[in-house]
C-alpha cells in the first residue's frame, strides 16, 4: 500500500491568517501562538500575512479570498465564539464553521478551522493559553501538515499550489455580421 503523509517541515511555505477582533483578549493569544508555531517550524516571518476582521462571521469570505489568490499554501482562521444568553452564538459558530469548510473546497486550498467555540470565557482562556494546549499553535501544525500533504498529492499537476493565478482574458465581443 502506498501512503502519503504530511510533515512538519514548513521551510519555504507561505501562510495566510485571518483573525477576528471580537474577543480580542483570546484571539490575540491565538494569533501569537499560531505565528510562533509557524516560525518554529521554519516559516519565514515575511511568508506570513495576517488580515483582521470584525468577528468570526466575517472570517469565511476573507479566508476564501486569500486562498483564491493562490499565494498561500494554507490559510488559518482564528476566532473565539463564546456562548452567551441568546442563540446568537449558534448562528455565528455555525456560519463560521460551514463557511470556512466551504471556502476551502471552493478555493482548493487548505483552510484551517482555528476558531474556538466555547460555553464559557474560562474555557476560551484555557484553550488560548500559550503555556497549555493552545488552539493557535494547533492550527499552525494542522496548516503545515495539510500544506505539505497537498504538495505531495499535487506532484504532477500543471499548476503548483502557490503559483499565481493566471489571468483569464475576456474575449472581445465582435459586432454581429450583417446577413446578406
Ligand atoms: N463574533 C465572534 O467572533 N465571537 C463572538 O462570540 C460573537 N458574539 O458572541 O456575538 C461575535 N459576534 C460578531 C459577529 O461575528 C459579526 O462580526 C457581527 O455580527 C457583524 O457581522
Amino acid at each position: 500500500m502506498k501512503q502519503h503523509k504530511g510533515s512538519q517541515d514548513a521551510m519555504g511555505l507561505r501562510f495566510g491568517i485571518v483573525v477576528a477582533r471580537f474577543n480580542k483578549f483570546v484571539t490575540s493569544k491565538l494569533l501569537s501562538s499560531c505565528v510562533d508555531g509557524l516560525t518554529s517550524h521554519g516559516v519565514k516571518a515575511d511568508d506570513i500575512e495576517a488580515v483582521r476582521v470584525p468577528g468570526a462571521f466575517e472570517i469565511p469570505l476573507v479566508a476564501r479570498t486569500m486562498a483564491r489568490t493562490k499565494r498561500f499554501d494554507a490559510v488559518i482562521c482564528l476566532g473565539a465564539v463564546i456562548q452567551g444568553d441568546t442563540p446568537h452564538f449558534d448562528y455565528i459558530s455555525a456560519e463560521a464553521s460551514r463557511g470556512i469548510g466551504q471556502a476551502a473546497l471552493d478555493a482548493d486550498v487548505p483552510i484551517i478551522f482555528g476558531v474556538l467555540t466555547t460555553h464559557t470565557i474560562a474555557q476560551a482562556i484555557e484553550r488560548s493559553d500559550p503555556t497549555k494546549f493552545n488552539r493557535g499553535g494547533e492550527a499552525a501544525k494542522s496548516a503545515i501538515e495539510m500544506a505539505t500533504v497537498m504538495r505531495l498529492l499535487r506532484v504532477g499537476e500543471e499548476i503548483p499550489p502557490s503559483a499565481e493565478v493566471p489571468r483569464v482574458r475576456k474575449a472581445k465581443k465582435r459586432a454581429p455580421r450583417e446577413r446578406k
